[in-house]
């Protein structure tokens, strides 16, 4: 295969997001996901990294947490009320985050002994609960008299993710021992603060859309008001950054959340607070958070985002710099960071059912994220260059473990994001196959998806239906594919594409066939030309990833290693090379360059490794 054309991030389209058409019961989001629960997935690419997730990453993040580190010991002496406080303020989040896995992962793989474990924690959770709701072992353990003073001390945030598992668990198990805990503590916050009562800014965003998951599971609406509380707080001088060294826009606390134009600050922080502002306006349809909400995407995606859907430029404030600044060999790009695009696009395409935020959340679940995990499922990055001299490695665990366990319990929903449905359609957002259980009109379907991606662009759809269903498919064409053709029972169509999808509408009875065949060649990317440090270089990619060069392949001369305009292109799945990759031989100026998929990087002998690639001269 060879390339024709360069790709320029910036040409990503600039259009501000516009709020929802068509609502269900529930939310004035345009298209509902098709909840992980319901998706099994099958393939060669996705499947064993499950099953790796199952067997070792969970093996790996519960002992940290109860044997290598004094995670889970921090609760127990905190329902003792004896004993130190190790590790850092927020270490409880990494339980809580790990739990959030666990909980997923039995959804997918019923595990009578995890969940003796799930229930074993969630003792000691419920046993370190204060008698007025509170639960945070940091200051259980060094001083409750100095709780609520510090806004950055992640009180909240710890409070967050501790719901999102309660409310994981409940989901998966129905049991309800978490939920109730959470319950007490969101009820303990809100006897504090709130309209009437004390003034609160979290330093760190989470708490927002938790409160949200709590809402959907309780039907309590107090916590969606409390939600939105709490992001209306922000921007009016508060002083989220009392006791640090970090002004309000690390915070997202410089304007009110309406106003805001530009990212800034910490990006993880940023990520959730539009989380929990989508999550918030799916409710409330509050057009000052959606139109903030899309001048906030364009701000990111054409300004601040590497290629690999990686930001937060810099390590000094875990954040972001200037615009079109995007350092390689220095890139932040947490993992965390990442996963936070994977959610914060996820909800942007449900608001507006346009593809192009399923672009970039590909692009940043493929690359930034899937970076963040090695491939035997047992070393994990929390920083994600794009360059590096060799010394940049996968870890087992660090001392702040937020990427291990946010990488837990990622992979295991990794479902959520393949379809969705809204009142007369069934949308394919990503080219995984499974076999997914879909009701859509009052009847239940059945959607087989077979293919190969990201190695190759033939996608097979198959419907199961007892009767008839009337809807429009519609098949994301992702923004990297130029040329497909699709069939439906072998016959080929030629349907209208809007916002990035081909739209097909139709009855589909039992056995209907729906076919995708995306071209997927090889493409060299340049940068948007205000991107100096990527100036006369250019990113190679191949469907929706990102490609990279790693000295164990390229011993020859790697720092002059040099790419060209006309470079000619072979690409090789090698199974037994990486767990199965297809390589991409890159042969220019009479060398041939060796290329694997970014997220492979670091897997074998260490080296130096690039994205970008200086064009020869
Ligand atoms: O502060 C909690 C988490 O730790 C942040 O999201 C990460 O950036 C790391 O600082
Ligand atoms: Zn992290």
């Amino acid at each position: 295969m060879k390339s024709t054309g360069i790709l320029a991030l910036a040409a990503i389209s600039v259009v501000s997001a516009a709020c929802c058409g068509g609502k269900d019961a529930s939310t004035m989001k345009k298209i509902n996901p098709v909840q992980f629960s319901e998706v099994k997935i099958t393939d060669d690419f996705w499947a064993p990294r499950l099953k790796n997730h199952k067997d070792v990453t969970l093996a790996v993040c519960i002992d940290q947490i109860e044997n290598q580190t004094g995670r889970i010991r921090n609760f127990e002496n905190a329902a003792l009320k004896q004993g130190e406080h190790s590790g850092i303020y927020f270490d409880d989040s990494d339980v809580y985050k790990a739990l959030e896995g666990m909980a997923y992962s039995l959804q997918n793989n019923p595990d009578p002994v995890l969940e003796a474990k799930c229930d074993e924690w969630i003792a000691k959770f419920a046993a370190a609960q204060e008698e007025d709701g509170y639960i945070n072992t940091y200051y259980t353990l060094t001083g409750l008299d100095k709780r609520w003073t510090v806004m950055d001390k992640h009180e909240m945030y710890c409070a967050g993710h501790m719901i999102e598992a309660g409310v994981a668990y409940y989901n998966v198990t129905g049991k309800r021992t978490l939920l109730d805990v959470c319950i007490r503590m969101a009820d303990h916050m809100m006897s504090l603060f709130g309209p009437g009562k004390r003034d609160w800014v979290p330093g760190h965003e989470e708490i927002e859309l938790a409160l949200v998951k709590l809402y959907q599971a309780t039907g309590e609406k107090k916590y969606l008001d409390f939600s939105e509380w709490l992001i209306d707080e922000r921007g009016k001088g508060l002083g989220a950054n009392e006791g640090k060294p970090w002004n309000a826009e690390y915070h997202q606390d410089d304007k009110p959340v309406r106003e805001m134009t530009d990212i800034a600050g910490h990006a993880v922080r940023a990520m959730y607070l539009y989380c929990g502002m989508a999550d918030v306006a799916a409710y409330t349809g509050d057009q000052g958070y959606i139109d903030a909400l899309g001048r906030l995407w364009d701000d990111v995606v054409l300004k601040n985002m590497y290629v690999t859907g990686g930001i937060g430029q810099s390590a000094h404030n875990e954040g972001f710099t200037e615009d079109y600044s995007l350092p390689n060999l220095t890139a932040y790009c947490e993992t965390c960071a990442s996963v936070g695009m994977v959610l914060w696009n996820w909800r942007m395409n449900q608001f507006t059912g346009d593809g192009k935020y399923v672009d970039v959340m590909e692009r940043s679940m493929y690359n930034g994220a899937l970076a963040g995990i090695s491939l035997d499922g047992d070393r994990f990055f929390y920083v994600n260059p794009l360059e590096s001299l060799g010394n940049h490695h996968r870890q087992a665990w660090y001392g702040c473990a937020c990427c291990p366990s946010q990488i837990c319990r990622f992979l295991p929903s990794i479902g959520n994001y393949i379809y969705g449905v809204s009142d007369d359609a069934i949308w394919v957002n990503l080219y995984i196959g499974d076999k997914a259980d879909v009701r859509f009109g009052g009847k239940n379907l059945t959607l087989t998806q077979e293919t190969r991606y990201p190695w190759e662009g033939a996608v097979k759809l198959t419907v199961g239906t007892r009767s008839a269903v009337k809807a429009d498919m519609r098949l994301r064409i992702p923004g990297w594919c130029k040329s497909y053709v699709i069939k439906v029972n072998g016959a080929e169509v030629n349907p209208e594409v809007e916002a990035g999808y081909a739209v097909l509408p139709g009855r589909w009875k039992d056995g209907d066939v729906i076919e995708l065949d995306m071209d997927m060649p090889v493409e060299l990317v340049a940068a948007d030309p205000r991107t100096k440090e990527d100036e006369g270089m250019r990113a190679v990619q191949r469907g929706p990833l990102v490609y990279c060069i790693e000295e164990v392949d390229n011993k020859d001369g790697f720092d002059e290693l040099a790419i060209s305009e006309d470079a000619e292109f072979t690409t090789a799945f090698q199974k037994d090379l990486l767990k199965g990759v297809v390589t991409i031989d890159a042969k220019a100026c009479g060398k041939t360059l060796k290329y694997i998929p970014y997220y492979s990087w670091d897997n074998r002998e260490a080296g130096k490794m690039k994205v970008w690639v200086p064009l020869a001269q």
